[in-house]
């Protein structure tokens, strides 16, 4: 029982620390990449914050996270970049690896996808609302 407590307590001062850090740290959101797929496939953000995506692709092969709005993935379906690693909301993620990102939103719905060929058709899709 003495456990237990002491368990709930140290529970209570983890949540009390997230609750008072500075808005301007980066929250942290991790996306795994599994079966050609993104886990989770919806996040949900504050707009306006900092936020650090960790990726990890556990597939044996090369993935992409590409997130923007519907212009941006309008280019990036025929594009032919086939590496990218310069702009924050376009990471190339290679096979076995994890990369991260900060990025901070306005409110809206952002796209992330996969243009890989045939990634996008398989369901390499996923949806960031920040609010
Ligand atoms: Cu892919």
């Amino acid at each position: 029982m003495k456990l237990r407590l002491l368990a709930l307590a140290l529970v209570a001062f983890a949540a009390s620390a997230c609750a008072t850090a500075d808005a301007s740290t980066p929250l942290v959101v991790n996306i795994r990449i599994h079966y050609s797929k993104f886990e989770p496939a919806s996040v949900e953000i504050p707009a306006g914050r900092p936020v650090t995506f960790v990726i990890h692709n556990d597939d044996p092969i090369d993935h992409e996270w590409l997130v923007g709005d519907a212009s941006f993935h309008a280019r990036h379906r025929t594009g032919t970049e086939t590496v990218h690693g310069d702009r924050p909301d376009e990471v190339s993620v290679p096979a076995n690896t994890t990369k991260s990102t900060t990025i901070t939103f306005a409110a809206g719905s952002y796209l992330f996808i996969c243009h890989f060929p045939l990634h996008e058709q398989f369901g390499m899709v996923g949806v960031v609302t920040a609010r």
